[in-house]
């Protein structure tokens, strides 16, 4: 039986060029491998603690020297030397070291690293696929791959805010693969590049998960040039490809108020116009309609929208079991957007996913707006079983990384991906 002999990190860069933590693991029969962690921009109010220097000469203080630290002194010497762990053993290891509940200590960055490297080193030690890996951890019997969700437009936190909505991602519905799901959308990507010119006179630049983001005059245009560009490429909006959408209220929010760019609305008047949008688009998913605090109108939200589109909480439920149960007290999403680091450690955001199953809710895997080339949300998402996954849009290799680990996976498995019902 094969020893852990060394954990070990290094501070690296992320696609927004911030630094961020990769971690290394070997075991003593010469096994190795590592993972690196991404970040979010916007962030919800509950994720985990991701530690930064605040050292302000260095990376404005978003240096992750701390965060190397707490492996290389904390987290290596307590594991050095030990038999193998399950999972859930180095991960108990991991948050017993840290001994605060969101992480603060060590920092979730550097947590969820030594987690996911872990995580890789098994599966290369057992010989069997990542995702299959991933696929034990939870009891899951992987027969579908996920359906794409890929951005197509950006605004608010990810674009300089020249639209107050976030995310603009199209779903790839009549593609029964995931080459042929990327080949639907990049002919849509095309349409709107071809459009963001001729009608916003806009260079090809691209947001921070490469969508494109013109100054559209009104959200109205912002559906209609989405409508457009799917039926430019000949494809039929809402049969061919439909459109998932993540509006993150929580970051135009303020004392109960929506500043939906020159609007104020309540709550109920933001709930109205989300089942407008939702009545007059083919909008089959909308993430963080309201914003995180809002529990008020979750419930009204999800009774107006459920069954033409998916009611699904990112910063209103963090991937915290403590939210999810919450929420489904609440009746408050049917969904559940489901980032690791915003748990921190895998055993926790696997707790989060098997808790949102039990409701029968959807979960989408996700990753963030700042990424690396690391591709191992391919193989969860794949693993745990997601109904969607999230990586942002088909340009950017630190996306592409995802993709095309996803096409892999296709070609080694012969798997079709989920219908949507
Ligand atoms: C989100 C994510 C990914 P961020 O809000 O869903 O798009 O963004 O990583 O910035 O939180
Ligand atoms: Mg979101």
């Amino acid at each position: 039986m094969p020893k852990i002999v060394e954990i070990s990190a290094l501070e690296i860069l992320d696609s927004r060029g911030r630094p961020t933590v990769k971690a290394y693991c070997t075991l003593s029969n010469g096994v190795s491998s590592s993972a690196s962690v991404p970040s979010g921009a916007s962030t919800g109010r509950a994720e985990a603690h991701e530690l930064r220097d605040k050292n302000s000469d260095r990376y404005g203080g978003l240096g992750c020297f701390q965060a190397i630290q707490n492996i290389r002194e904390v987290i290596a010497p307590s594991l050095q030397g030990r038999d193998l762990l399950t999972q859930a053993e180095m991960d108990e290891v991991l948050l017993a070291l840290d001994g605060t509940k969101n992480k603060s200590s060590l920092g979730a960055n550097a947590l969820l690293a030594v987690s996911i490297a872990y995580a890789r080193t098994l599966a290369q030690h057992q010989k069997i696929p990542l995702y299959q890996y991933f696929a034990n951890q939870v009891g899951h019997q992987v027969e579908r791959l996920p359906r794409l969700t890929i951005n197509l437009f950006s605004g608010g936190k990810h674009a300089g805010a020249q639209v107050p909505i976030q995310d603009i991602l199209v779903v790839p519905l009549s593609a029964p693969t995931v080459r042929e799901g990327l080949h639907h959308t990049w002919q849509v990507y095309q349409s709107a590049v071809k459009i963001a010119k001729e009608k916003y006179n806009m260079r090809w630049l691209t947001a921070d998960e490469g969508g494109l983001a013109p100054s559209f005059s009104s959200l109205q245009e912002l559906f209609t040039t989405t409508v457009d560009a799917i039926e430019k490429s000949r494809y039929i909006p809402g049969q061919d490809l439909a459109i998932a959408m993540d509006v993150a209220a929580s970051h135009f929010y303020c004392e109960n108020t929506y500043f939906l760019g020159s609007e104020s609305l309540t709550g109920m008047e933001m709930s109205e116009r989300l089942k407008s949008w939702v009545d007059d688009y083919p909008i089959i998913s909308v993430e963080d309609g309201l914003a995180e605090e809002d529990w008020e109108h979750w419930p009204y939200l999800k009774s107006s929208i459920e069954g033409k589109a998916l009611v699904l909480g990112d910063d209103l439920l963090c991937t915290n079991t403590e939210r999810i149960q919450k929420a489904i007290e609440k009746n408050a999403a049917n969904a559940l957007l489901l980032k690791v680091n915003q748990a921190g450690t895998l055993t926790e955001a696997a707790q989060a996913l098997k808790l949102a199953r039990s409701a029968g809710w959807q979960v989408t895997i996700s990753a963030r707006s700042g990424e690396t080339e690391d591709d191992w949300l391919a193989d969860l998402a794949v693993g745990w079983g997601g109904d969607q996954i999230k990586v942002g849009s088909i340009t950017q290799s630190e996306r592409l990384a995802k993709y095309n680990r996803l096409l892999e996976i296709e070609a080694n498995t012969g798997l079709p991906v989920k219908e949507w019902h």
